[in-house]
């Protein structure tokens, strides 16, 4: 199945996606509260390895998943639902629900709480809500297209004062791509003056690039589901995202993004570890 990006549809009238809106946050808080039962519980668990040992899965993610998926079913019967472990499920309003029930799953059977349940609703490859919620912290970050975005209801901006030699970057790793990759990045990175995090939740890393904590975010290789609601989040708050908009959503693909003063020279260094891998 592929998901191809729409010709660009009717933007939804806004009293829909007030009603979207209103409706999936309380679905979302929900689902991370019983999340966070699992969490709890998490010794009880029974992971499964999906591509290797540092890409897992357990009841957790999957029930977590079919309580939103029920949710928003219920609720929006003609929207499509595309969740990462559950996959997609075309719907008939050219809007589709992009889930991830469990973002940092490693890092959530390991015990850290730098995880979130994430829950965008694209149109298209455009994401017009985006909802993150990190229960452990206790942090409920939330956009609209056109409304701005907000922590636990506060306006939330990027940092407009960063550059690469003074904030971090976060970094997304994972065994999708060649480890030489992100090496070749780090390299670049760290001879330019920058420093990074990986905090293992792609989503929960564009959340911070969105409130100001985190100057910026690549990743080789991330989901739809990952990264659908922070790019929201990072455009509401003033930053920049590259084109995410990879013919097939479901392929996957590279993500940039930052705050306005750290995206040119993050772009740049990028793509000089490009031409440095492709060298001979
Ligand atoms: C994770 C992403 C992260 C990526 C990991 C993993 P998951 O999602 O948030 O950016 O580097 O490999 O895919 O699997 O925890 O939902």
């Amino acid at each position: 199945m592929s998901m191809m990006i729409e010709d660009a549809a009717a933007m939804p009238r806004r009293e829909e996606l007030a009603r979207r809106r209103e409706i999936a946050r309380e679905v979302v808080r929900e689902a991370g509260v019983s999340a966070l039962g699992f969490f709890r519980r998490r010794a009880e668990l029974e992971i499964e390895a999906k591509t290797g040992g540092q890409d897992v899965v357990s009841i957790a993610d999957r029930s977590v998943e079919d309580l939103i998926r029920a949710r928003l079913a219920r609720a929006f019967p003609e929207d499509g639902l595309l969740g990462e472990e559950r996959g997609l499920s075309e719907g008939r309003s050219g809007l589709t629900w992009v889930i991830d029930p469990i973002d940092g799953t490693s890092c959530f059977v390991h015990g850290f709480d730098n995880w979130c349940v994430s829950v965008a609703l694209m149109q298209g490859g455009r994401s017009l809500l985006g909802f993150i919620f990190a229960p452990c912290r206790d942090e409920f970050f939330e956009a609209e297209e056109g409304m701005g975005a907000t922590l636990n209801g506060a306006p939330i901006r990027t940092d407009t004062h960063a550059t690469v030699q003074d904030c971090f970057i976060g970094l997304g790793a994972n065994n999708r791509v060649p480890p030489r990759r992100v090496a070749l990045f780090l390299e670049k990175l760290l001879e330019a003056g920058g420093m990074f995090v990986r905090n293992g939740s792609g989503a929960l890393s564009l959340a911070e690039v969105a409130c100001g904590r985190l100057g910026g975010y690549y990743e080789p290789h991330i989901n739809i589901w990952d990264c659908a609601a922070g790019l929201c989040l990072i455009r509401e708050a003033g930053g920049f995202t590259d084109d995410f908009t990879a013919a097939d959503l479901l392929a996957g693909g590279a993500i940039a993004a930052a705050a306005r003063g750290v995206e040119v020279e993050l772009t740049a260094l990028i793509a000089a570890a490009a031409v440095a891998e492709d060298a001979p």
